[in-house]
């Protein structure tokens, strides 16, 4: 067929889910606690309208129904993640044979479907009995998550060709550390920089065992949300402000992963700021000798910045904000639920930017959607008409496009997500998916972006 906006031959048509956000069975079959399971225990009103992490949407008893809905709208992959304390209850020790059984049989589920399955290891989901040993500020909970990974390969390894270290490492970072949005809610810039580091060192010991056990035909990655800094003019105090957030919230993990270095100015900055890490020797090799051999992109939003205008109160915790203003720029399009800017051009801007300065690394989209509120009123003929979530998938897939035609080397684009969510603090708040959720009955609905998908990932591409 000849289409304006054809994909090369191969491209992955598929989406993207983690497992506390869609499996629920959040305490059967032997399933360890994790942090979420945890905070949502202790504070349940941190959670949009109280609720939790224990059904979401029923994956680990629906899977093999929902794996035919993702074969009826064209997914030919497929990423999900490994509930770390689903496998191994206590983070580290014994290994749970009902996760085992169930992971197995959704890797051949998807394979009897002609869906390819990623497996990612880690969605900010820390087994609790981990957490409280210090996660990743301790390095012994790395060398837990290293053998955890080893297990993973060697379990599943003869089956799944794509792997993924960390799912937005940044995230946890940020949440858990610096925001107060994922749990343990620590607001310390030094513990930040810490996690931040050992979870880069946790990348390289399991990409290092990866590559020990010859994983075939096997390739591994990382997925990070790489949200371009755009600086609010070309006035260099803006220029700089913008600079350092990139540094913070971009180059902190794709350099070291990518280029197996830091970038000389974060470390600069870092250090010059007394925030530098506890370093082990050798780490400077271990990250050296292995980076990834491929990316997932994660891409939601821009990052719009500009210099700061008032000095920061010196009693309050440093924090990287205390470098930049967010900037919000007049007349930006807005997802007014979620509260992020819309820019499509920005996946483009991504993917320039890795075949300039990251060797044109291989890459794919592993995130791009669009979560809405109160998605119900949209219904017409029983079908949730989403045309503003085809229009946004439009955009963007017009831009990749364009990038691919510039040479830039990436694979795919995967939607989050195929089915409504739970959407960590936001819950089930906006949603996402081409497939509506019914909460309360878990039926599975159609929404009209289903249906636009099918035709796309049929046709590999559009008018
Ligand atoms: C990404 C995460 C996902 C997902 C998505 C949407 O950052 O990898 O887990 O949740 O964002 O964000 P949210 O659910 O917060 O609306």
């Amino acid at each position: 067929m000849n289409l304006k906006y054809k994909f090369p031959e191969n491209f992955w048509w598929g989406s993207a889910v983690s497992a506390t956000q869609i499996e629920g069975a959040s305490k059967e079959d032997g399933k360890g606690l994790n942090i979420w399971d945890y905070w949502y225990e202790k504070e349940p009103y941190r959670f949009f309208e109280g609720i939790g992490p224990e059904i979401t949407s029923d994956f680990y008893h629906r899977y093999k129904e929902d794996i035919k809905l993702m074969k009826e709208i064209g997914h030919n992959s497929f990423r999900f993640s490994i509930s770390w304390s689903r496998l191994i209850p206590n983070g580290n020790g014994n290994l749970n044979e009902k996760a085992i059984d169930f992971y197995n049989d959704l890797i051949n589920e998807l394979l009897k479907n002609d869906i390819e399955p990623f497996i990612n290891l880690y969605h900010f989901d820390m087994p609790l009995e981990l957490q409280n040993k210090g996660g990743f500020e301790n390095r012994d909970v790395v060398d837990a998550y290293t053998e955890y990974a080893k297990t993973c390969f060697k379990l599943f390894g003869d089956r799944v060709k794509r792997w993924f270290t960390f799912n937005e490492p940044i995230v946890p970072v940020e949440g858990g550390y610096l925001y107060d949005f994922h749990y343990p809610n620590v607001v310390d810039f030094k513990r930040a920089v810490q996690v931040a580091y050992n979870t880069v060192i946790a990348n390289a010991k399991a990409i290092k065992e990866f590559k020990k056990l010859n994983i075939k035909k096997g390739k591994i990655g990382i997925i990070l949300n790489l949200t371009p800094s755009y600086p609010r003019s070309n006035n260099p105090a803006d220029l700089k402000a913008a600079n350092i957030a990139d540094l913070f919230f971009n180059r902190s993990f794709l350099d070291p992963t990518v280029k197996g270095e830091y970038p000389k100015e974060l470390i600069e900055l870092i250090k010059s700021n007394n925030l530098l890490p506890i370093v082990f020797d050798g780490d400077k090799d271990l990250i050296k000798n292995n980076t990834v051999d491929f990316l997932g992109i994660n891409y939601y939003q821009p990052r719009r910045v500009k210099a700061k205008a008032c000095m920061p109160n010196p009693e309050s915790p440093l924090l990287p904000d205390d470098f930049f203003d967010n900037y919000e720029m007049p007349g930006r399009k807005m997802n007014v639920y979620r509260g992020w800017e819309i820019y499509e051009k920005g996946i483009y801007d991504i993917a320039i930017n890795l075949k300039e300065n990251y060797n044109n690394i291989e890459s794919y989209i592993s995130e791009n959607g669009m979560g809405v509120q109160n998605e119900e009123r949209f219904i017409k003929d029983g079908i949730i008409q989403d045309d503003y979530r085809i229009d946004f998938i439009r955009e963007h897939l017009i831009w990749l496009h364009k990038a691919i035609e510039e040479g830039c080397n990436v694979k795919g684009y995967h939607m989050w997500t195929f089915i409504d969510n739970w959407s960590w603090t936001n819950a089930y708040k906006n949603r996402y998916g081409f497939i509506q959720l019914d909460l309360k009955t878990q039926k599975r609905i159609f929404k009209k972006s289903a249906y636009w998908i099918k035709e796309v990932a049929k046709n590999n591409g559009f008018n």
